[in-house]
């Protein structure tokens, strides 16, 4: 069956991966699974078809004959059911994999957010100047704790699986920032994701679209 996924028909960053499509197309690309894309434009995006497949109006979504899926930790973590590669066949393992799963789009990626916002859309805000050393600090709060468990591993538990595909894609957002730097192991750890080919396809996919 086809899978279709949606993404911007122009992603903001450009061509950066940063959009979230990106990480649908890595784990489509780590499960060795074709598919095609539908690009939609800020207007459509808002419009009743596509809030029909994502309630929120936003990308991506994952169509696979009658499943329709959004949220990209659900649609990862339905590919890394559905296809070896991405979740250790140990059960308990597999429910630890889900932990780092959640513990990137729930714990992680909030305050990564929030600085987002802060730079983008509040750059005006009087108080922004104020807010920003604590919105950076919040998100200190979550690095320090990840990369004292992450040590001097290679992946956060065991082998690489779709937790630590979730939770690279979070950290790349914050490469612009600085702040990834001042901790040197998950700087290596986000490098080292970027290092794989399933990711480097997805990538060199998100880039031809954003730069036709
Ligand atoms: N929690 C959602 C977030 C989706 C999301 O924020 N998508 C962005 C693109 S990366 C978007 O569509 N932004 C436009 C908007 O929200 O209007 C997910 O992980 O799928």
């Amino acid at each position: 069956m086809t899978i279709t996924i949606t993404a911007f028909d122009r992603s903001p960053d450009g061509g950066k991966g940063l959009a979230r499509d990106t990480r649908v197309r890595w784990a489509l690309e780590e499960a060795g699974q074709p598919y095609e894309v539908r690009l939609v434009s800020f207007k459509a995006m808002k419009e009743p078809a596509h809030l029909r497949v994502q309630p929120f109006g936003q990308i991506p979504t994952y169509e696979e004959g009658d499943l329709v899926l959004f949220e990209t930790g659900a649609i990862v973590f339905h590919i890394a059911q559905r296809h070896a590669g991405l979740l250790p066949t140990d059960a308990n393992a597999r429910a630890r994999a889900m932990s780092w799963m959640f513990a990137a789009v729930n714990t992680v990626e909030p305050p990564i957010l929030d600085l987002a916002i802060a730079k983008i859309h509040e750059r005006d805000q009087p108080w922004t100047k104020e807010r920003l050393p604590l919105v950076e600090e919040r998100i200190r709060d979550r690095l320090g704790p990840l990369s004292a468990r992450l040590g001097d591993a290679e992946w956060l538990d065991g082998a690489f699986s779709a937790g630590d595909l979730m939770m690279v894609s979070v950290l790349l957002r914050l490469r612009a920032s600085g702040i990834l730097d001042e901790y040197p192991n998950l700087a290596a750890y986000v490098a080292r994701g970027e290092a794989r080919p399933a990711y480097k396809r997805a990538f060199e996919a998100q880039l031809a679209v954003n730069t036709r």
